[in-house]
């Protein structure tokens, strides 16, 4: 079967999920609300980009958005592996709070009476854009919840076009909300020849920006891309000399992250088109850091590890309208997106929420002075992390940290460190300054307490490590 590429009219005759409307429509005394829009990248390592300082891969559009906006030196993800950071990130709650800890895999072991997925109390993003009245999609890779219950039609997105897990680069989506009729082509899950994933996200990106350019929307866009296995199409290889690249792997890569830089550059293209790249909030960033080919340096270690490696993520925020472009060195989170998404379509954000993630807008703006957080915490298994200020204290995992996702891990001892000194954790201090170990030791304790036990854990053969 033809994988049917649908015209706008077609799709737009098709376009039959509902949405609610909770809010009146826009007036002319009240600011016109903002789109939304969310690129997730998969694996993308801290320098992959020319905007954090990466040389051997171009990423002009990743980069223009990172001039055009507010580009952040030390912006965090909740967990250094894909499925607990993209619960951290969809509902802005620390995930361990309902139990997701772990990656959400087929062979996990789940407790008694216990489901995988973001626990169905918990709203998403979706829920909260939704009930302000925007229209929500999500593009990609899900792997939050395979069951129907977890599923983003179910949890806050009127359209989905995307994969419950992890997507295939030369196969189409199993799910397509808007053209049910489409189902064929996620059932066939034949590699398509000329198919990849990355174009036909930001095709589908696009149809959606196109489609909705009179209402408010929110959109997910969460990539495959870069994700192992090293797929690329020779489009983007032939732009990439070998000998710019120390390995054909490195390359590879490369290509997989220009296919990502060209996605960013169509979605920019498709607001332009639409007069809507003014008033339209885009965050950029990546679910972890980089594994195997990625560069993460100068930070320690990668995915799968609570080093900086493993959590600190490109990080950018345009919205031309509203943000001046700088650099911003103060840490943030993915946590803060839902909340400053919520702002930014004027909502209000009720403290039974209880959310972990704070609203950038008054501080980006200038309207206060810092921004309201005290400390940012990590744990994942036996690892875990807690930063205050400069300061990080932090059980990381050791030997192969940089190359592998495995989740259970053999850690060393409970290390400090000063990132503003030190941002490539080299230079232990917990011996020298046993004072900060026992303070930022109590509140990860504290934190800690307020946590469930995890309600899925690794497959069995992997030992787990006792908290
Ligand atoms: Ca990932």
């Amino acid at each position: 079967m033809k994988y049917p590429a649908l015209s706008l009219t077609a799709a737009a005759a098709l376009c039959a999920a509902p949405h609610s409307f909770a809010q009146a429509p826009e007036t002319s005394e009240k600011p016109k609300r903002p789109n939304v829009i969310v690129i997730l990248a998969d694996d993308l390592g801290y320098r992959d980009t020319g905007a954090y300082g990466g040389k051997d891969i171009p990423t002009p559009h990743i980069d223009a958005l990172a001039q055009n906006g507010v580009r952040f030196t030390q912006g965090y993800m909740t967990c250094p592996v894909c499925s607990p950071s993209r619960a951290g990130l969809l509902t802005g709650r620390y995930q361990q709070r309902y139990g997701f800890e772990f990656l959400c895999n087929v062979t996990a072991r789940l407790k008694p009476g216990a489901k995988m997925g973001i626990a169905v109390g918990e709203k998403t993003i979706g829920d909260r854009m939704r009930a302000l009245g925007y229209v929500t999609g999500a593009l990609g890779k899900w792997h939050v919840g395979f069951d129907d219950e977890f599923l983003p039609m179910n949890r806050g997105f009127d359209e989905v076009y995307g994969d419950p897990g992890q997507p295939a680069y030369f196969i189409p989506p199993q799910y397509d909300t808007r053209n049910p009729g489409n189902e064929g082509a996620g059932k066939i899950r034949k590699p398509h020849k000329d198919y990849y994933i990355t174009e036909d996200l930001t095709q589908r990106a696009r149809q959606f920006i196109s489609q909705h350019k009179d209402e408010p929307f929110f959109l997910y866009i969460a990539h495959k891309a870069v994700h192992t296995p090293l797929e690329v199409t020779e489009k983007y290889l032939a732009r990439l000399p070998k000998e710019n690249f120390k390995s054909e792997n490195r390359r590879l890569h490369a290509a997989m992250t220009a296919a990502l830089d060209d996605s960013v550059g169509g979605v920019i293209q498709a607001l332009r088109e639409n007069g809507l790249e003014e008033n339209t909030l885009i965050f950029f960033s990546s679910d972890n850091g980089g594994a195997g080919t990625a560069d993460n340096s100068p930070l320690r270690a990668g995915k799968g590890s609570t080093w900086e490696g493993g959590i600190r993520v490109p990080f950018i925020l345009q919205w031309k309208d509203t943000l001046t472009p700088r650099v911003r060195d103060t840490p943030v989170s993915s946590l803060d997106i839902l909340p400053t998404a919520v702002a930014a379509a004027h909502g209000k954000i009720d403290p039974d929420w209880k959310l972990d993630g704070v609203n950038l807008l008054p501080w980006l703006k200038g309207e206060k002075d810092k921004l309201e957080r005290d400390a940012l915490y990590w744990r994942l298994d036996a690892q875990w992390a807690v930063r205050q200020g400069d300061w990080k204290l932090v059980q990381g995992r050791e030997g192969k940290s940089a190359t592998s996702s495995i989740q259970v891990a053999v850690v060393g001892d409970v290390r400090l460190y000063n990132l503003a000194q030190d941002i490539g954790e080299k230079r232990d201090l917990a011996k020298e300054q046993p004072e900060k170990v026992k303070e930022l030791q109590a509140l990860y304790d504290n934190w800690n307490a307020q946590l469930m036990e995890p309600l899925w854990a690794p497959h069995e053969g992997k030992k787990s490590p006792k908290k």
